[in-house]
């Protein structure tokens, strides 16, 4: 056991549930898609959820098969905004891509696509991780920034020193609607000095069926991933580490837009070095190297009735790096990180009108932005039954648009514009848990601020098909910043566990697109302009209340009701919350078997975000059932999931579906994987 890990059992604040085994504390799903294992880290407010992605663990569901977004909705306060059936955009807390800071193992990444087709993580696949973690709030990861809503980091799965020598792993998945097909195969060799592990990934998938078979047009999609990690341990504990990632999706459908992707390619890499068992105030020093680049082609050739043509290609390259020291001393376990990263965003549309010379637009006009930040946490342990969490964040970002004739076209809307800005800001989070003879109690605050986008800023006449307006973006924006709240109890004996959890965040400055009517919008049948504005006030608020019952050894039951309430300061309805949810799950196991049943039933989406163009959806309920089994051959194990999703083939669309794509009808699916 290293020194963290002793610390943090010492301290008592780290408990790993494996699901199927012990259910204390294990979040409520009403889709057992994949997540093996359920870890929640030491956090000492509610917020740090990790979700391990290939643990060795038999559990009915989809296992490696499922998609990131399939893992991602297995943890708490994450829901998908869907705009087909990849590429899905995950929200936190009620918050969306600009208040969530997603990193890929502390590396910095950004989309490529002014219409946010591709969520970054849409460039890694389920194969390439070990873990989730998600911390909800303003307590964020080291390396995360501008991070209000939460931060995802997608922990890469490497095969480390003096694992087993040799192992090989198979991955099929079919499922019939959509005829879905997943095939993975990786490898991976360990010493003691040096280990590789490498992989590849296919999945490809037709139109999918909404309930009473209704076929859903251009839901198709076709993606590669391929991976290679190497670990090289000259002397002892000093480590050097790369990793390269390629993923390339072609061939994407987005139902609820009006165009698609020929092509959307990510190329991750990163190397680093390593000093681990080091005496003195700090045990563990990493330091990283990152560079990735984003190309993302869409596509209007495959619909019909396009009236005008266009090409929209977008680029993002991310240059970084980050330094972090780990250490302990006393009742202290602390971390201190410097990170920087250099990001160019470049988009821009050709647009071809019958008869006339094509009309060219940069979208956005290849923004350069450099940031650099210093981070600090501190677990402290106060007393046996108490603790304290603290983080805290500066950065300062410098921005410039490079494009002349970008900086020339957003001038004549904002007159004295600058053509660079820079602004500091930063987070701090606080919290304290009690606990006690199976007593949890934690409360937590946060401050914190985060820069507008570069869509906020500088986006120019993008087209948002949800409200149908044209957006420009605005570089006199301020700051938008939050004040944070959080709470919860809980109570467990060896039967029983129930908690109740909440959040709200109080921000000023809130940036959101509202109407100017002396513009008028570049896209036929378009309603308008928004510009971005910053609202003087909002609140957004989340609540859950958690019930897992262990009937019997063999039976479990969980339940879970969240409730969300957004709104700003004219008392509008924020767009984008989630309606009232229930999830139910049966869970039994038997022998090597395990099996689940469940539902999920949610309200009518009454309180929509009517004044940005949202309109309500209807309630729903949606049932489940899969089963499944490890066994063994030899030397060989392999697992086996059979499922069917959407049991009674309901035709409905979530309240984050947009433009209401209907979901999936009723699915059937069989994974098997084998390692060697
Ligand atoms: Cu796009």
């Amino acid at each position: 056991m290293n020194r963290k890990n002793s610390f943090i059992h010492r301290l008592g604040l780290c408990f790993t549930i494996v699901l199927g085994q012990s259910f204390m504390a294990a979040p409520t799903y009403s889709q057992a898609l994949s997540t093996d294992s359920i870890h929640r880290e030491a956090s000492l407010s509610e917020v740090t959820v990790t979700s391990v992605v290939g643990a060795k663990r038999k559990v009915a569901g989809k296992g490696r098969t499922a998609s990131i977004e399939e893992h991602l909705l297995q943890l708490g306060n994450v829901s998908m905004v869907r705009r087909g059936n990849y590429a899905w955009e995950p929200v936190v807390n009620s918050m969306a891509t600009e208040r969530v800071s997603t990193t890929i193992d502390g590396m910095k990444i950004f989309y490529a696509c002014t219409d946010k087709m591709d969520p970054v993580t849409s460039y890694v696949e389920s194969g390439n991780l070990q873990r989730i973690r998600l911390d909800a709030g303003l307590d964020g990861n080291p390396q995360a920034t501008g991070n209000i809503g939460g931060s995802i980091d997608l922990k890469l799965r490497k095969a480390g020193f003096d694992a087993k020598p040799q192992e090989y792993n198979l991955t099929m998945g079919y499922e019939a609607n959509g005829h879905l097909q997943v095939y993975g195969a990786d490898a991976a060799v360990s010493t003691d000095k040096f280990y590789s592990n490498v992989g590849a990934f296919y999945r490809h998938a037709d139109n999918y069926k909404a309930g009473a078979h209704e076929e859903v047009k251009f839901s198709q999609f076709q993606k590669v991933n391929a991976f290679l990690n190497l670990g090289w341990q000259p002397v002892k504990n000093h480590i050097i580490e790369g990793t390269v990632i390629f993923d390339r999706a072609t061939d994407v459908g987005y139902p609820a837009l009006t165009m698609d992707v020929s092509d959307a390619t990510g190329f991750i890499s990163s190397l680093s070095y390593r000093r681990e068992q080091l005496h003195g105030l700090f045990y563990r020093w990493e330091t990283k190297a990152y560079y990735n680049h984003i190309t993302h082609n869409m596509d209007d050739t495959q619909r019909p009735d396009v009236v005008i043509h266009m090409d929209m290609p977008g680029r993002s390259s991310t240059t970084g790096l980050y330094s972090l020291l780990q250490g302990s001393r006393a009742n202290h376990q602390y971390q201190l990180n410097y990170d920087a990263y250099y990001n160019t965003l470049f988009a821009d549309m050709t647009m071809y009108v019958k008869g006339a010379k094509p009309m060219y637009m940069l979208t956005w006009p290849d923004v350069g932005t450099l940031s650099q930040g210093l981070a600090l946490t501190d677990d402290i342990q106060l007393a046996p039954h108490h603790t304290i969490h603290l983080s805290a964040k500066g950065a300062w970002q410098y921005r410039r648009i490079n494009d002349d004739e970008g900086f020339r076209a957003l001038s004549i809307y904002f007159p004295g514009m600058e053509r660079t800005a820079s602004d500091l800001t930063g987070r701090v989070a606080l919290s304290y848990a009690y606990r006690y003879n199976g007593w949890k109690l934690a409360v937590g605050t946060g401050y914190g601020s985060r820069t507008p986008s570069v869509t906020e800023a500088y986006g120019y006449f993008l087209n948002n098909t949800f409200d149908r307006y044209d957006y420009i973006g605005n570089p006199h924006l301020k700051n938008e910043s939050a004040f944070e709240l959080n709470g919860s109890i809980g109570w467990h004996n060896e039967t029983v566990e129930a908690r109740l959890e909440a959040n709200t965040f109080f921000f000023k400055n809130y940036i959101i697109g509202t109407p100017d009517k002396r513009l008028s919008p570049m896209t036929i049948g378009a309603e308008g302009v928004k510009v971005y504005h910053n609202l003087p006030n909002a609140q957004i608020l989340n609540a859950t209340a958690t019930f897992n019952w262990q009937l019997f050894s063999w039976l479990r039951w969980h339940h879970q009701l969240a409730y969300s309430y957004g709104k700003e300061s004219t008392h509008a309805h924020l767009p984008m919350i989630a309606p009232l949810t229930y999830q139910g799950v049966l869970k039994l196991f038997w022998r090597n078997l395990e099996s689940e049943a469940g539902v999920r039933a949610v309200a009518r989406n009454s309180k929509c975000g009517a004044k940005y163009g949202e309109t309500p959806t209807a309630g729903y309920a949606i049932w489940h059932f899969n089963i499944g089994s490890q066994f063994q051959v030899g030397k060989i194990s392999a697992t086996l999931h059979l499922g069917i999703e959407n049991l009674f083939d309901r035709y409905y669309s979530t309240y984050s579906d947009w433009n209401h794509i209907p979901q999936k009808g009723r699915n059937l699916y069989a994974n098997l994987s084998i390692q060697y």
